[in-house]
């Protein structure tokens, strides 16, 4: 599809596609497959730098975080101090569960060694000899796909003492979480792993200077790591020459709700969601686009208008959203926007882990208001007060979940105010005939 697309829009960024390469091969999770792929070369190549000069390589590269804020991945290793004498540790947020985001959990399924790959290069870098992988606990498959992976890795001197001979000594720590969205917040993180509630942390400090056990802690999601061998092997200058100048390199798009064909899509960073519409198969057949998540429910919707957006940080930033995490969540003109909303809304105040008043109390009063105007028992100055509850929760609260359940009150309002009016002058749900007066 990648290359595709290249050829399409601009053949001098000729590109292959990389972390999903040979994931329709017989079991491209091996390391014998990875090895046929180039598989640990990239850390032979890292591994004869020096490692202040390997994160000014991974810096250079430009690549950005992949969990959500497109954080510079380089900058963060550099944060790490170093000769302070205290242990350092990376930890992989393998947590995934933003609604909409599906593209770890398959990455770790079909690719397991390129994240352990990219993990020993991390840790060479930033001088650890720790790492963790933090999971999501239902993935039980994964979980077994990632042991075997790592058992694999320790038999064939990627993972242990003396790896390749470099003198690097590396352990790493698979642990499955027990299902909480809060734990993909990088504090709640650090604090799940070390045995507690998962309740996000007040920063800064933060990780990479008081981390896990308090020590200097990278923190970076699965796609990150997973994308930094091919970077090391095939070279900063091959990976700028994809995307943005801003936002370079590759990276993965799922695209999931009424589509033809739903799934991961390996392209460079700044494709529009109307070409990987055109090149995989479009919305459903006789339907169109009413609405859309660039990244997942926490980013502000997008309409139709929004087609040829840039999926670039900066593209989507200046379009009133966030690529987030890339969740490509597409919802057809029989899907019911107050109803897509109520549905998110539940979730957030599901997952408030009540830290904050403004999250704990916010969503829960959202989701009363919502259900209310869902089911037709809702007034106009509901609307009002759906915007100036968000407002209280947005900004105000203690970590990103608060903010990422105002955004899509926020947007769906700015988008669809009308669709709510007709829901509370029709006293029910304006797709459903057996609800609303509007069909009588
Ligand atoms: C040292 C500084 N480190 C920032 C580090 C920080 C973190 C990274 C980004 O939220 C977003 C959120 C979700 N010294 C630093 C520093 N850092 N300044 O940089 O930090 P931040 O605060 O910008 O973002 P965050 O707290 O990591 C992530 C959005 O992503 N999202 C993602 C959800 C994803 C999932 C999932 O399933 N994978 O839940 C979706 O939109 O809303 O806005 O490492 O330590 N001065
Ligand atoms: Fe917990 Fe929500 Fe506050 Fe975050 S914003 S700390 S999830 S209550």
């Amino acid at each position: 599809l990648a290359a595709e697309i290249d050829n399409e829009t601009s053949p001098e960024k000729l590109l292959s596609p990389v972390l999903s390469a040979f994931w329709d091969e017989e079991k491209p999770w091996t390391l014998e497959t990875y090895r046929r792929h180039e598989g640990y070369e990239g850390l032979r190549k890292a591994l004869a730098m020096a490692p202040d000069d390997l994160i000014a390589y991974v810096k250079d590269a430009g690549l950005r975080g992949r969990g959500g804020a497109g954080f510079p991945t380089g900058m963060k290793w550099q944060f790490i101090p170093q000769g302070d004498g205290k242990p350092h540790y990376l930890v992989v947020n393998a947590d995934e569960s933003e609604p909409g985001t599906c593209k770890d959990i398959p990455l770790l399924f079909a690719n397991p060694h390129s994240l352990i790959e990219g993990i020993v290069i991390a840790c060479y870098a930033i001088r650890s000899s720790h790492a963790f992988i933090y999971l999501r606990g239902e993935v039980v498959p994964v979980l077994r796909r990632l042991h075997e992976a790592v058992r694999e890795a320790y038999a064939a001197g990627y993972l242990g003492k003396n790896i390749l001979g470099s003198g690097l000594d590396l352990e790493l720590t698979v642990h499955a979480g027990a299902g909480a969205y809060i734990c993909g917040e990088e504090t709640a993180l650090l604090d799940s792993l070390e045995g507690r509630r998962g309740q996000p942390r007040l920063r800064p400090p933060f990780p990479a200077v008081a981390g896990l056990y308090a020590c200097p802690t990278v923190v970076n999601n699965v796609e990150s790591i997973a994308s930094v061998p091919a970077i090391l092997n095939r070279g900063k200058d091959w990976f700028k020459s994809m995307g943005s100048e801003k936002s370079p390199g590759f990276t993965l798009y799922s695209l999931s709700g009424h589509v033809t064909n739903p799934g991961q899509y390996e392209a460079p960073l700044g494709i529009t969601l109307r070409q990987l519409l055109d090149m995989s198969g479009g919305m459903r057949a006789g339907h169109r686009l009413k609405f859309w998540t660039p990244g997942g429910s926490s980013t502000p919707m997008f309409t139709d208008e929004h087609l040829d957006v840039p999926l670039d940080y900066e593209g989507v930033g200046a379009a009133g959203s966030m690529l987030g995490t890339k969740a490509l969540q597409c919802f057809d003109e029989t899907t019911c926007v107050v109803r897509a909303v109520t549905r998110w809304t539940e979730f957030y105040a599901h997952e408030s882990c009540g830290k904050c008043t403004p999250c704990r109390e916010g969503t829960y009063w959202l989701v009363q208001l919502l259900r209310d105007i869902e089911a037709g028992k809702g007034v106009m100055a509901d609307l009002d007060k759906l915007n100036d509850i968000a407002d209280n929760i947005n900004g105000k609260s203690f970590c990103a979940l608060g903010d990422g359940a105002a955004s899509p009150i926020f947007s769906s309002l700015k988008y669809f105010r009308e669709e709510y009016e007709q829901h509370i002058t029709g006293r029910g749900c304006p797709f459903d005939p057996a609800k609303s007066t509007l069909w009588a």
